[in-house]
């Protein structure tokens, strides 16, 4: 049987868009992000001392590690970091004569935070959540572990100008797009992110994913900081597990 022409081009487009249509991954047609090959996740400071029972501890930080746990089932590439520091270190109200935690001080880089004493290296308090499932994480970076400088950024130390290579790791493997998780959304998290962002990579921060320390409204400005710099703030169920 002989088919018009016209009614055989249409026939051919609709055979083009209901195979383009099936050849799309399901988690595109449900609105999701899907993280390709050129996206890391980078889990912060997911450690002892930043939960319940820690020597810093965040409200229901222990609750990012489940959340955490789901969406790097979508990740090919994994980032972990550790908040490190040395016995004694400047972010340490105990360093400081008269200084009590949560006050802040002038150190050579700056206005500093000072923090009760926490994560000091090598101890159990430093250690990741025992709970975090990440066996395909390939990096595990350490930060703040000089004792006159502290770092929330897992890009950049506080002074500004020490690196701590993790650009320039990610940019060599070709990442392209990051996802920020972790604690605690109010600083290192917050630090990191916009660092991502202001050294090109696509930058997201995974709400539930993270907790805040949130001291005098540091949660909101953080929030603030990062929707004037293009941060995309998205929750976990925004992400395609398949
Ligand atoms: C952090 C305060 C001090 C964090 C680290 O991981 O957000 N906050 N050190
Ligand atoms: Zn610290």
């Amino acid at each position: 049987m002989m088919i018009p022409a016209k009614r055989r081009s249409f026939l051919q487009s609709a055979a083009a868009l209901a195979l383009a249509g099936g050849g799309l991954p399901l988690a595109f047609a449900a609105g999701k992000i899907k993280p390709g090959e050129r996206a890391a996740l980078i889990v912060v400071d997911v450690q002892n001392c930043f939960v319940p029972g820690g020597t810093l501890p965040v409200a229901k930080g222990d609750e990012v590690v489940p959340v955490i746990n789901r969406i790097a089932t979508a990740f090919e590439n994994v980032v972990v970091t550790q908040d490190w520091h040395t016995p004694g270190h400047a972010s340490f109200a105990s360093t400081h004569a008269g200084k009590k935690p949560f006050e802040t001080t002038k150190l050579s880089y700056g206005q500093q935070v000072l923090w009760p004493d926490h994560c000091v290296r090598g101890t159990d308090d430093a250690a990741l959540h025992k709970d975090l499932k990440l066996p395909q994480a390939q990096l595990i970076l350490r930060k703040g572990f000089h004792e006159h400088v502290d770092s929330y950024s897992a890009f950049e130390e506080a002074d500004r100008k020490t690196s701590t290579g993790l650009a320039g790791y990610l940019k060599q493997r070709g990442i392209k797009t990051v996802f920020v998780t972790g604690l605690a959304t109010d600083f290192c998290v917050a630090w990191t992110a916009l660092d991502a962002k202001r050294l090109g990579f696509e930058t997201y921060v995974v709400e539930d994913a993270c907790r805040a320390i949130d001291l005098n409204g540091s949660l909101e400005a953080a929030w603030k900081q990062m929707k004037a710099k293009g941060v995309q703030r998205i929750q976990s169920e925004d992400i395609a597990l398949t």
